[in-house]
């Protein structure tokens, strides 16, 4: 399928090979979705680093954290019958759920939007506290006056939900907790308040009635969402048949807030669309694409980590030019522009 993204010819922009792991027995096995946001002048990347042990034949390591917070490796050989092992991503080992990788967040810079590396000091953020015990993904950002929202994945045995941190420099950060409690992810928070009030999207699964949607939430600081509203469905028989989720917060354009987000199917394969919502109340839907604008075409997006995946939560708008930043086949990091105009033509 064709679509209307023209990647980066640099691509991929990162490797997991362009970055050391925050612990020598540790191996950066993937890198993905990274946030994206602007800060003195440079572009910067909030990438989401998945790290393991290096795997050998015939056994399954996977990292946990312990109760004092260190890295613990398991090893259960491959035909444990207790062992369940069919995603590259989950497994499940007597009866229990765990992470084949455990995640954090690399800050990297770049002067132009292609060449990204990560400066001196610190630029690490890893999970902290009893709910992000099996690590942190997949971070948006969102500017509101001088502050940084970041939410992201926070993942522990009890469950999947979205954390919050704030900062102004990036150097100190406030930790608000877990805003939106298992089974959620994909919270992006618009960059400007509405009548007052703070919007965000976010993706709760509902596993017997309902099913993977976007919903969207306000709250007066930010903090505390409430007024939940599903707005976005997955669509049987199309490219999102089985999930939807939002990417980084909505592009607000003269016809609406345009939101680019990514879709699944029930071969788990992820492309992106685009919806819009009114300007003034953004739980009103005006259109969505049909196609997706953008479907895995290219070798490091079909293989990978978890092939046949693009999937986006960062992007830079400048007028009509639309830069997404995006994991690909989640194992590296990419880039693709795209015209919002074109994007706007194609929904329906
Ligand atoms: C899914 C995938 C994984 C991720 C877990 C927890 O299985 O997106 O990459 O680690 O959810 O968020």
């Amino acid at each position: 399928m064709k679509d209307i993204a023209r990647r980066f010819p640099e691509n991929p922009l990162l490797m997991p090979k362009d970055i050391t792991p925050s612990n020598p027995a540790l191996k950066v096995i993937s890198l993905l979705n990274p946030g994206v946001f602007t800060f003195e002048g440079k572009i910067w990347l909030v990438v989401r680093v998945a790290e393991s042990t290096a795997q050998k034949e015939s056994v399954i390591y996977f990292p946990i954290v312990n109760e004092a917070g260190q890295t613990e490796i398991i090893e259960v050989p491959l035909n444990d019958p207790d062992l369940i092992a069919n995603d590259a991503r989950v497994i499940k080992y007597k009866g229990q759920d765990y992470l084949t990788t455990l995640s954090h967040l690399r800050l990297l810079c770049s002067e132009d939007g292609r060449h990204f590396y990560e400066p001196d000091g610190n630029n690490m953020l890893a999970g902290k506290g009893i709910q992000e015990q099996f690590g942190i993904e997949d971070c948006r950002v969102t500017k509101i006056e001088d502050t940084y929202y970041l939410t992201y994945t926070a993942v522990s045995d009890n469950g999947v939900g979205v954390g919050l941190r704030t900062t102004t420099d990036w150097i100190s950060f406030k930790h608000k907790g877990m805003i939106l409690p298992p089974h959620n992810k994909d919270c992006a928070i618009f960059e400007e308040k509405i009548n007052g009030k703070f919007y965000a999207l976010h993706r709760p699964s509902s596993v017997e009635i309902g099913g993977n949607y976007i919903w969207l939430a306000e709250s007066p600081d930010g903090v505390h969402w409430g007024n939940h509203q599903c707005i976005i469905k997955s669509r049987a028989g199309l490219w999102d048949s089985t999930r939807v989720g939002a990417g980084a917060a909505p592009i607000k354009t003269k016809h609406g807030w345009l939101e680019i987000y990514h879709g699944a199917n029930g071969a788990n394969q992820y492309c992106l669309g685009a919806f819009l919502l009114d300007l003034n109340d953004p739980s009103k839907v005006l259109s969505r694409t049909t196609q997706p604008i953008m479907v895995p075409t290219e070798p490091y997006e079909l293989s990978g980590f978890f092939g046949y995946v693009v999937f986006t939560n960062g992007h830079v708008v400048d007028g009509d030019a639309l830069t997404i930043y995006y994991g690909a086949a989640d194992e590296f990091v990419c880039g693709a522009h795209f015209s919002i105009n074109q994007i706007l033509s194609m929904l329906e």
